[in-house]
């Protein structure tokens, strides 16, 4: 990579139902402070299922659609716009695999999650996702 890394760059971040029921917004936006990163904007909502269809629209044709739009719908979620070094591929790193199973201890998912649709938290992966995302969730 020859571009020099973004110190201000910023992503989205949105803790997921099962761990806002499980208390743990505290713990995952505090790793971000801690690393050094700020909190410019919060939002906690329980959001409709035709918003989540929104927000998760690029996967709509995906056969677990339905199962996540349901899940992402199914209780408080708390969204952060959340600014540091590389903010897009750090946090991505922070956050961990997919499958939170195979997830690397010392990663949010690798620490508090165990499952595949429920899996903690959902960080934007590319800038123009953060745009997109950041739109639809603060909208
Ligand atoms: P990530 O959240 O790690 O970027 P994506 O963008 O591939 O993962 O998938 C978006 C969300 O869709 C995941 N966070 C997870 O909740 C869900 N998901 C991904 N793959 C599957 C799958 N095979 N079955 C059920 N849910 C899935």
């Amino acid at each position: 990579m020859s571009s020099q890394p973004d110190p201000n760059e910023k992503t989205l971040i949105v803790v997921k139902p099962g761990a806002v029921a499980r208390g743990f917004v505290g713990e995952i936006l505090g790793r971000f402070e801690k690393r050094g990163m700020k909190i410019l904007q919060i939002k906690s909502q329980t959001m409709t299922k035709a918003k989540a269809e929104e927000f998760y629209s690029v996967h709509k044709e995906r056969p677990f659609f339905g199962e996540l739009v349901a899940s992402f719908s199914g209780g408080m979620t708390v969204g952060a716009i959340v600014q540091g070094m590389d903010a897009v591929a750090t946090v991505r790193r922070m956050v961990g695999a997919t499958k939170s199973w195979e997830a690397s201890p010392g990663t949010i998912r690798g620490d508090l999650a165990i499952g595949l649709t429920d899996n903690a938290i959902h960080a934007s992966d590319s800038k123009e996702s953060f745009e997109r995302e950041s739109k639809a969730y603060f909208s």
